[in-house]
């Protein structure tokens, strides 16, 4: 009987594996980028997101100076006025790993001026 089960689940499993390779599986695309490139989050990262194709799924690495930056998750306001609503969700590891949600993702540095010296991004996700 459980090994009637184990070997149905073998055989399920590899039926995802091929739903996966036939569907291009979502988890198999997802990329990680290392916002900023070799300088990391810093100011003037405005552009970095310039000419990217981002997914839904997929994961930004924020790597920073936590005494010196931050990574707040904004509004599209928060994003065009350097602000950050009441309830943003702020990251302040140095090393963090943020998943993108469909559609567009703001992030700034809310370190006094930072953002106005574009440390700042806007990223949409597919
Ligand atoms: C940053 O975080 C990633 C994933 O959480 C981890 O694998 C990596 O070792 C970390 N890097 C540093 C420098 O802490
Ligand atoms: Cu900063």
């Amino acid at each position: 009987m459980a090994k009637g089960r184990g070997s149905a689940g073998h055989g399920v499993a590899l039926g995802v594996a091929l739903l996966c390779l036939l569907l291009h599986c979502k988890l198999a695309e997802s990329a990680i980028y290392t916002v900023g490139g070799n300088g990391g989050w810093s100011l003037n990262t405005v552009s970095w997101p310039n000419g990217k194709r981002f997914r839904a799924g997929d994961v930004l690495v924020f790597k920073y100076n936590p005494k010196a930056h931050n990574v707040a998750a904004v509004t599209a306001a928060g994003y065009n006025r350097c602000t950050m609503p009441r309830g943003s969700k702020i990251f302040k590891s140095g090393n963090d790993s943020i998943r993108l949600r469909r559609g567009r993702n703001y992030f700034i540095c809310s370190f006094v001026g930072h953002c106005q010296a574009g440390m700042k991004i806007a990223v949409t996700a597919a």
